[in-house]
């Protein structure tokens, strides 16, 4: 996200091995333990979702997030949001064979969820088609994330989807960074 944003930043590491994320000083930012979390001068934003909104919509409105009176701007915050809302639970009560009544739970069937995602990827390159925003890195972060975990079914679209991200300038930038953190502190690489 920020390597697309393009704006300076500092990252800080939190050692989760260590379980430094326990300690007072992240739970005071995030009570889940959770990260990321970043800091934007006094303001501490968690979730991932709402991170990457708040981010796209303070710095690269227009660019990565499609102006307020914009008629992109609900399929936007739609493909935002259906990562932490539908695809997240929804893979996880997948992956976990969790019991649970599809008229019950907010994120419906599994199969349907899997369809609705490659159908929009379809005409491609991007949710938006043409247009890269932030939801391509909040949705397309986690589709990413979950082919490594075997946690989302590969698609030939979600497959192909997953490749243009990680072919992004971008994406590069921040794989890079973290390869070398990685080395630099001796992390499992899986
Ligand atoms: N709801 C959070 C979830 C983030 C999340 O799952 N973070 C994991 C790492 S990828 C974590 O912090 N795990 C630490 C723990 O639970 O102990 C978000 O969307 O950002």
């Amino acid at each position: 996200m920020l390597e697309e944003l393009g704006e300076p930043y500092e990252l800080r590491y939190v050692d989760m091995m260590a379980g430094e994320h326990r300690k007072d000083a992240h739970a005071s930012r995030n009570r889940m333990k959770k990260l990321p979390v970043i800091e934007d001068g006094e303001v501490v934003v968690s979730e991932t979702a709402a991170i990457g909104v708040y981010l796209a919509d303070k710095y690269a409105l227009g660019r990565l997030s499609p102006a307020l009176d914009d008629a992109d701007r609900g399929a936007f915050l739609r493909w935002c949001f259906f990562s932490p809302s539908v695809l997240e639970p929804g893979a996880m009560a997948h992956a976990s064979k969790w019991d649970y009544k599809p008229g019950q739970a907010g994120f419906g069937r599994y199969e349907d969820v899997i369809e609705t995602i490659d159908d929009a990827l379809g005409e491609g390159p991007w949710l938006l088609g043409e247009r890269f925003t932030m939801a391509d890195c909040i949705l397309g972060g986690t589709i990413r994330w979950f082919i490594q975990f075997g946690m989302i079914e590969k698609t030939d679209a979600i497959v192909a989807y997953a490749e243009r991200l990680g072919g992004r300038e971008a994406n590069q930038r921040a794989a890079a960074i973290n390869a070398k953190v990685t080395e630099e502190r001796g992390l499992p690489t899986r």
